[in-house]
C-alpha cells in the first residue's frame, strides 16, 4: 500500500470523505517521502464569515447547556478518541513525520485534556468574597465568554486544538479552528471524530466546533472578526506579532503560544546518566520540532568534558529515518524551508566561531527508494563560546547550542538572555541551586524544571510562556479561566442601603 493509499484509508475509516481531501487546491504532503499525499479544498473569505457567523449562534445556545452536560460531550469526545488512538495517531506521524510513538502521544494527550475539562466541568466555580457591609455578600459568576478562535501550527496539528477545543467547549463557547496548511488532514480527521461524538451526545447545535482549511487570510478573518471574543493562536513571534496589536485594538483577549528558546543548566552535581538521557530526548525527539525544545545547553565547566564527548557519540549514532520504522528516533524535517532556514542558522554559527557537529542532509531510503523532496538531517550539535545573535533565534530544526559556565549566577544570566521564555530546566542535585532557579530571580520562564527535559508537558500544568513567547497560558490548572467571562456580584438582602468606603449620600 502507497502512503497516500493509507492515508485515504485511515481518513475514509475516521469518517472523512474521499472528496474532502482528492478535489482540492490545497497540495498536502508527506514529509516522510515528500510525496503529494492529497488535495483538499480551503474555503472562500464568505463561507468562513458564514462559519463565525454560524458558530456564534451555536455559541448563544450552547451556553444554555449546563456545564456538567457540556462535560458530558467531552469525555465522549475522549472516549472517540481513544478508541482511534492508532489510526490519528498514524495521521500523525505521516503528516508531520514524527515518531509513531510521539503521534499516539500527540493523542494521548488529546485524550487527557478531554478528561481533564469533563471533571473540570464540575467545577467552573467562582470565589465567595466577604462584603465590607452588613447583610450583603459578593460573589464571582463564570459565564460562557462566545466564540473562540484557535489558530494551530504543524507541529502538535491536533493537541493544541483539543486543549483549547475542549476547555472552551465545557466553558460554553464555541470553537473555530484554522490549523495549519501543512496539517489540513489530521485536522480534518479530529473534526470527523468530533462530529461523531456530537451526535452520540445526542446532537449539538450545529458550528458549535467548525473546521475552516485556508491560508492565513482565514486566520486574519477570525482575528479581526468582533464576533470573537478571544483568539488563541500558537506559532511563530512574527505571527504574533502580526495578531497581537490587531486583538489589543478591538479589545479581545489573546492567548499567545510563539516561540521558544529553551535551555538547560547542567551544574556540576548534575546525574550525568540521566542527564544525557533528558538532552537527547529534548534536543533531538520531534526532530527538534517543539517549542518546548531544549535549544541550549549551559553546562559547567567541570563535567563540560565529560558530558559533552558523550553528547556527541548520541548525536553520531542516533538512528534518523522513517518515523513510522522501529528503531527510529529521528524524522524528517517538515520541509525544504525548514532545512534551508537550518542549515543558514549553522552557516552563522560557524561565522560566529561554533564547533559544529552533524546539521548535514541525511540520505533515507523508504520503500526502497531515494527521496529528494524528504529533508532529513542529523541533529547539529553547536559548540559556542557566546550567545551571538544566532543563538538568540528560534530556529524550528535540531539545532543545540552548547554553552560553558563557571559560576552559577553567570549561567543563569546567560540563561535569561534571550528574547524568548518558554520553557527550562536544571540538571542537579544541589537544593540550594535547583531552588534558585525555581525562585523569582531563577528562570524567568513560564516552565521551569529539575531534573527532567524542558519538552514533553504533562496537560494538567499551566502551559506557555513570558516575553516573546507571548504570554498565554493553555491546557491545565486555572487556564479554562480565560475562556469565560467574570461577573463580580454584590447582592443586598437587607433593607438599609450602606455604601462602600463609608460614603454618605442621603437624599
Ligand atoms: C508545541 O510544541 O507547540 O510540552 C507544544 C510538550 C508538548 C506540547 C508542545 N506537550 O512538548
Amino acid at each position: 500500500m502507497t502512503i497516500q493509499q493509507e492515508v485515504e484509508s485511515i481518513l475514509a475509516a475516521l469518517g472523512v470523505p474521499v472528496a474532502a481531501i482528492t478535489k482540492g487546491e490545497l497540495t498536502v504532503r508527506t514529509p516522510i517521502t515528500g510525496e503529494v499525499i492529497a488535495q483538499v479544498p480551503t474555503i472562500t473569505a464568505e463561507a468562513a464569515q458564514k462559519a463565525i457567523v454560524q458558530a456564534h449562534a451555536a455559541y448563544l445556545e450552547w451556553r444554555n447547556v449546563p456545564a456538567p452536560k457540556r462535560g458530558e460531550l467531552i469525555r465522549i469526545l475522549g472516549e472517540e478518541l481513544r478508541a482511534n488512538i492508532e489510526p490519528l495517531g498514524r495521521l500523525v506521524t505521516i503528516e508531520t513525520g514524527k515518531l509513531l510513538s510521539e503521534g499516539q502521544g500527540e493523542v494521548q494527550e488529546m485524550i487527557d485534556i478531554c478528561t481533564f475539562a469533563a471533571g473540570l466541568s464540575r467545577q467552573l466555580a467562582g470565589l465567595t468574597v466577604p462584603s465590607e457591609r452588613s447583610k450583603h455578600r459578593m460573589m464571582e459568576t463564570w459565564h460562557p465568554l462566545g466564540v473562540v478562535g484557535v489558530i494551530s501550527a504543524f507541529n502538535f496539528p491536533v493537541a493544541v486544538w483539543s486543549w483549547n477545543a475542549a476547555l472552551a467547549l465545557v466553558c460554553g463557547d464555541s470553537v473555530v479552528w484554522k490549523p495549519s496548511e501543512k496539517t489540513p488532514l489530521t485536522a480534518l480527521a479530529t473534526q470527523a471524530i468530533f462530529e461523531r461524538a456530537a451526535k452520540k451526545f445526542g446532537g449539538t447545535p450545529s458550528g458549535l466546533a467548525t473546521l475552516l482549511i485556508g491560508d492565513a487570510k482565514v486566520g486574519e478573518q477570525l482575528v479581526d472578526s468582533p464576533l470573537i471574543p478571544l483568539v488563541s493562536a500558537t506559532g511563530s513571534t512574527a505571527m504574533g506579532r502580526a495578531v497581537a496589536p490587531k486583538l489589543a485594538a478591538r479589545f479581545a483577549k489573546a492567548i499567545l503560544e510563539l516561540g521558544g528558546n529553551n535551555a538547560a543548566i547542567v551544574a556540576p552535581t548534575a546525574d550525568l546518566d540521566l542527564t544525557l538521557r533528558a538532552i537527547a530526548f529534548s534536543a533531538m525527539g520531534t526532530a527538534g520540532q517543539r517549542c518546548t525544545t531544549l535549544r541550549r545547553l549551559i553546562v559547567h565547566e567541570s563535567v563540560y568534558d565529560k558530558l559533552v564527548p558523550q553528547l556527541k557519540k548520541v548525536y553520531g549514532s542516533v538512528v534518523i529515518g522513517d518515523p513510522g520504522a522501529q528503531g527510529t528516533l529521528v524524522g524528517p524535517l517538515i520541509d525544504e524551508r525548514s532545512f534551508n532556514a537550518m542549515q543558514k542558522s549553522l552557516e552563522e554559527a560557524r561565522s560566529a566561531g561554533a564547533t559544529i557537529t552533524g546539521g548535514e542532509r541525511i540520505s533515507t531510503q523508504i520503500d526502497n527508494k531515494q527521496n529528494p523532496a524528504a529533508f532529513y538531517v542529523r541533529p547539529a550539535l553547536v559548540e559556542i563560546s557566546s550567545q551571538a545573535e544566532v543563538v538568540k533565534r528560534e530556529t524550528f530544526a535540531p539545532i543545540l547550542y552548547v554553552l560553558k559556565y563557571t559560576d552559577f549566577a553567570g549561567a543563569l544570566a546567560l540563561h535569561n538572555d534571550v528574547p524568548q521564555g518558554l520553557s527550562s530546566s536544571i540538571f542537579t542535585m544541589n537544593l540550594r541551586e535547583a531552588e534558585l532557579f525555581l525562585s523569582a530571580t531563577g528562570s524567568d520562564c513560564g516552565i521551569a524544571n529539575v531534573n527532567i527535559g524542558t519538552s514533553g508537558a504533562e496537560i494538567g500544568g499551566a502551559f506557555g510562556g513570558e516575553k516573546e513567547t507571548g504570554g498565554g497560558r493553555e491546557s491545565g490548572s486555572d487556564a479554562w479561566k480565560q475562556y469565560m467571562r467574570r461577573a463580580t456580584n454584590t447582592i443586598n438582602y437587607g433593607t438599609d442601603l450602606p455604601l462602600a468606603q463609608g460614603v454618605s449620600f442621603d437624599i
